[in-house]
């Protein structure tokens, strides 16, 4: 969830430290060292998640955590959320959704979020179909007043021949 293998960090792969460069070692080796929270971190086996878990709590808090991860949630707060779905990341680490994907997460949180993100959208839709409704509804009923005195006068002639 916090690296950038999803195999993990141990290995040979791109994002895996047997598969970085000199210039990526010494990235990792500055994210490494970044003890405590708000130092900037940018290292290349995590990806933007694991990078922000670092940097707000540090590393040294991390690594008493890690052995707690239902600790991490609570560590984490409410703040941030990567994906800006209006899910908090610690939220969807909890949840085991990907907090860097927008359209992962619980579907009826997901919906009430966008429900009031686009609610000026749901608002003009429901108007625009009231106004279509009550147009077509009134078309509707011209033309059937309209059939309904062609009627009378076909009947009116009808009547008066003799
Ligand atoms: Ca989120």
């Amino acid at each position: 969830m916090c690296h950038t293998n999803s195999s993990g960090p141990t290995g040979d792969g791109p994002g895996q430290i047997g598969g970085l460069s000199t210039q990526d070692l010494e990235r990792l080796s500055k994210a490494r060292a970044a003890m405590e929270p708000g130092q900037e971190v940018d290292s290349p086996i995590l990806n933007e998640f694991g990078n922000r878990i670092i940097r707000s709590m540090g590393r040294k808090e991390f690594l008493q955590l890690i052995s707690t991860p239902e600790r991490l949630a609570p560590a984490l707060g409410n703040k941030s959320d990567l994906d800006g779905d209006g899910i908090p990341d610690a939220v969807e680490y909890l949840d085991g959704t990907d907090p860097l994907n927008k359209s992962h997460g619980d579907p009826l949180w997901l919906f009430l979020v966008n429900v009031n993100r686009y609610k000026e959208h749901i608002v003009l839709l429901v108007v625009a179909c009231a106004l279509l409704n009550w147009g077509l509804s009134s078309l509707m009923l011209w033309f059937s007043s309209q059939s309904n005195a062609d009627n009378e006068e076909h009947k009116d002639g009808s009547l008066n021949q003799p």
